[in-house]
């Protein structure tokens, strides 16, 4: 009984000693991260699971990581579950843009501050999300529309373009379309003659570009993919129909990943626009000011370039992903 009353005592002379820490003390604490990535759907992505894990690592964020395998309600289950574990901040890649509110409003409801990392949401509530790190895609799809413009200049008769979406209802597949049609309706030669989803990757990618032959054959003029890897498949297609990439049909993609480098020395490939993926010294940055009680921007923006395959091999040693 008097054993009983001596740990009772020590428990409770403990139990504020925590708040008498400085606070330090608590900085030593490891700040836990939830982070929810799309899947594993392409190179980029490869390349941003790899730049967010060791970014994290080199920041002492403890990072809880799952991935969605492109489903958006394997998202919403890691974001509950995150919730659920109490975790310090909710970071996440969206893999399609709307649907968010109901769960956003867990996190905010459990004063769990959530980041966006590469792709946007549409929600109207912005106070949903502390703040957005990532592309502007409107902007490469301008960039892809603008190299073609210039690319075709001298052309008298109708360019036929057949376009490869990324995934169906994501920011990027969106914003991508929006941007390239803003520049190429400034003139009517410019026909997008077919366009379907490639969900982003390799073996999609391959698969409709066959079905675009199949179909409309040697009136091709244009390959426009939202990413490296679907162009990098309909390469292929393109070949297995007796055509030549890069000749015979001119082809654009998105990213400037390794694969499209290869493409581009090659001469298989035109041209990719950059879009980085190497987020993940950004996004530490942001979870630690936002702990830390400091303001952060709304929107962070990376910046990008655009790689025609004439510099390809020059660039190609610089490359970091
Ligand atoms: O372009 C594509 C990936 O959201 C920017 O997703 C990203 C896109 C990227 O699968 O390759």
């Amino acid at each position: 009984m008097r054993f009983n009353r001596r740990i009772l005592t020590i428990a409770l002379a403990c139990a504020p000693l925590g708040a008498l820490l400085p606070a330090s003390a608590w900085a030593q604490k490891p700040l836990v991260m939830g982070f929810s990535q799309v899947g594993a759907e392409s190179e980029w992505r490869t390349a941003n699971t790899e730049s967010i894990k060791s970014a994290a690592k080199e920041a002492g964020i403890e990072l809880k990581f799952s991935d969605a395998q492109q489903k958006q309600e394997n998202q919403i289950k890691a974001i509950r579950s995150f919730i659920a574990q109490k975790v310090d901040v909710i970071a996440f890649s969206p893999v399609v843009e709307s649907g968010w509110e109901p769960v956003l409003r867990e996190a905010k409801a459990a004063k769990i501050p959530v980041i966006l990392t590469d792709r946007a949401v549409n929600v109207k509530d912005t106070s949903l999300y502390v703040t957005f790190i990532g592309s502007d895609f409107v902007e490469e799809g301008r960039k892809a529309g603008r190299w073609l413009v210039e690319k075709m200049k001298n052309e008298k008769g109708a360019v036929n373009i057949v376009e490869l979406q990324g995934t169906v209802g994501s920011a990027p597949a969106i914003d991508r379309k929006k941007g390239f049609e803003e520049i190429i309706k400034a003139d009517p030669k410019f026909k997008i003659i077919r366009s379907q989803t490639g969900d982003f990757t390799r073996a999609k990618g391959k698969e409709v570009m066959e079905a675009f032959l199949k179909a409309e054959g040697k009136k091709i003029n244009v390959l426009y993919a939202h990413n490296d890897d679907m162009a990098i498949g309909a390469i292929q297609a393109i070949e297995e129909a007796g055509l030549k990439p890069a000749k015979d049909i001119i082809i654009i993609s998105i990213d400037a990943v390794k694969g499209a480098f290869e493409a581009m020395i090659a001469g298989k490939l035109n041209v990719s626009v950059e879009c980085s993926p190497l987020l993940g010294p950004q996004l530490m940055a942001a979870a630690k000011d936002i702990k830390a009680g400091k303001p952060v921007q709304k929107r962070i923006v990376t910046e990008e370039g655009i790689f025609p395959m004439e510099i390809a091999a020059r660039e190609f040693p610089k490359r970091k992903y």
